[in-house]
């Protein structure tokens, strides 16, 4: 598949999408979103690839959509072209995603990073939803995450009042899950990834559907789920290498099967 708006490489076992439109801070437009989502669903499907990151550059991850693409739309021209539907995508894929952030990482980028599993970010990230000093609002899943994640009344201060917030500050508030000096972001994203790609490929896709049903399912049904899924972890042979190994005291070694 050839990118024009990303570039994709990988690591062993971790693929890369790096966000490349460096003249306008990587802002996003449409033609980026497909791209980006489109990359997920193939890493997603390559048994190779067991974890995904996404980064921008070491200045910037993205200033958020690309503002002058929606200055055209009406109503009913994003209506019939629904282009934020392609969010929807994202939240069915099954592996890790991992967002590395330096910089701004704002609007839609933002939006972007709620939607990854995990956030390492370094000192210098700013994070925020500046649409309401557009006259819009976040539209690809803001008002929802962030509010999972910190709850209705600081994501109510964070959305009307659009400001930047620093990268310790979304740690404080479980946004972020690792802060790092700005040159050490991508080392940290990579040693992270790294590390979660020796874990049993089906108990870490599995334990992403049960963690993530956590904010969408009653207790009950979420509890379920959760049963389910480890009873079916012990169809994989990657349960008998991981017990056994254990019961020989030696280091397991998981094929994701
Ligand atoms: N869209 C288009 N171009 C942008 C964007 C953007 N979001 N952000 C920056 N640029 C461009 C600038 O126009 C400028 O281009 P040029 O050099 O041709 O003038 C270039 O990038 C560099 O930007 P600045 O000169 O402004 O750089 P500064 O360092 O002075 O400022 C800021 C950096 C503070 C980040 C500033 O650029 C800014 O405020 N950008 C806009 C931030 C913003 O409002 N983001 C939210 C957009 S709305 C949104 O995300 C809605 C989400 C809806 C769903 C998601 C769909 C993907």
């Amino acid at each position: 598949m050839s990118h024009q708006l990303i570039k994709v490489y990988e690591e062993g076992q971790v693929g890369v999408i790096q966000l490349n439109r460096p003249k306008v801070l990587n802002a996003l437009n449409r033609q980026m979103v497909d791209e980006i989502v489109e990359q997920l669903e193939v890493y997603d499907r390559n048994p190779e690839i067991r974890v995904m990151v996404i980064k921008g550059n070491d200045k910037v991850f993205a200033a958020g959509a690309d503002i002058d693409e929606m200055l055209e739309d009406t109503p009913l021209s994003i209506e019939l072209t629904d282009p934020f539907a392609v969010w929807d995508r994202m939240t069915l894929i099954k592996k890790p995603i991992i967002a590395a952030v330096n910089g701004f990482c704002l609007g839609g980028a933002f939006e972007l990073a709620l939607h990854c599993d995990l956030i390492i970010a370094g000192e210098d990230a700013k994070f925020g939803f500046p649409e309401v000093k557009l006259g819009v609002m976040p539209g690809a899943g803001g008002t929802q995450l962030l509010t999972k994640a910190i709850g209705q009344r600081r994501a109510l201060e964070w959305i009307w009042l659009g400001e930047m917030h620093d990268a310790d500050e979304a740690k404080s508030l479980g946004i972020v899950n690792r802060v790092v000096a700005p040159e050490l972001v991508e080392e940290e994203a990579m040693r992270f990834t790294h590390s979660l790609a020796k874990q049993a490929p089906i108990s870490v896709r599995l334990i992403k559907e049960a963690v993530r049903a956590a904010g969408d399912l009653p207790l009950r049904e979420g509890m379920r789920l959760e049963r389910k899924n480890f009873y079916l972890a012990f169809d994989s042979e990657d349960q008998t290498e991981g017990m056994k190994a254990f019961v020989e005291k030696r280091p397991p070694n998981f094929k994701g099967v």
